[in-house]
């Protein structure tokens, strides 16, 4: 049975932000027990439970009050609001916080061989990415007219596998592209993790427990600075 009262956060479960997230909970002094590959962590010292979910889930379980607060990268949370709007879903959250961890860029890359190119290259291409909503913004706004491909993974390949002309994907390093021929272009967007809450919260001790929580949040990133 879960308890209503207790605070639910969503978190990624594996992958780039679960070991950042684990941390930032220790720094803020809650207690959990992580170990078990199960769904729902209970904090021990708070009452606090955390949901360790795909990332791309996130979103959608705070716009829909599933879940009370989420860390979800930035480039998702946009992605995702506009594909809810779209679909007429609730869409809005509060965003209480940006965290120091989860940067990377949403940028445009091409075939190395191409060399460099200007933006009047991209008319009438093909572009694959997993941002499809984030592109087309950026390509309305600079009035090119180019076809989406929209790949869930590996997007990286597309233009060897012969899907598409360049993409648009998330980039930290650098290595992935330099590995895959691709020459790396305007960024899209930054991107770092943020801490968002549910606009439908309505519960007087969830409230001041995210009070008490975000000073020792703040001086977290105060200490790392
Ligand atoms: O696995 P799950 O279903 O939970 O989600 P996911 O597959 O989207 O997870 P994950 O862990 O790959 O990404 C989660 C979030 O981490 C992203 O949405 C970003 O907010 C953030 N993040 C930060 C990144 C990167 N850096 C990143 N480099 N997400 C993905 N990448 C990938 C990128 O797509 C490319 O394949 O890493 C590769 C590029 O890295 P470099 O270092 O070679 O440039």
């Amino acid at each position: 049975m879960t308890d209503t009262k207790r605070l639910r956060i969503a978190i990624q479960k594996s992958g780039r932000l679960s070991t950042d997230c684990q941390n930032l909970f220790k720094q803020l002094g809650i207690k959990l027990n992580l170990r078990e590959q199960k769904l729902i962590a209970h904090s021990t010292n708070m009452p606090i439970d955390i949901l360790r979910v795909r990332h791309n889930d996130i979103p959608g379980l705070v716009m829909d009050g599933v879940c009370d607060l989420g860390i979800v990268g930035e480039n998702e949370l946009v992605e995702m609001q506009a594909e809810r709007q779209r679909l007429s879903l609730p869409s809005k959250v509060n965003k209480l916080a940006k965290l120091d961890f989860g940067y990377c860029r949403l940028a445009l890359a091409w075939p190395q061989e191409l060399g460099l190119i200007d933006k009047n290259w991209f008319q009438d291409k093909k572009i694959a990415t997993t941002y499809p909503a984030i592109l087309s913004e950026y390509l309305t706004r600079e009035n090119i007219s180019a076809s989406l491909v929209n790949l869930s993974g590996s997007v990286e390949v597309a233009p060897r596998a012969g899907l598409a002309d360049a993409i648009c994907d998330l980039v930290s390093t650098g290595a992935t592209l330099e590995a895959n021929g691709l020459m790396q272009g305007e960024t899209i967007m930054e991107s770092y993790a943020c801490l968002i809450q549910s606009p439908t919260l309505d519960c007087s001790n969830k409230s001041a427990l995210i009070e008490k929580l975000l000073p020792r949040l703040k001086a977290v990133k105060q200490a790392k600075e």
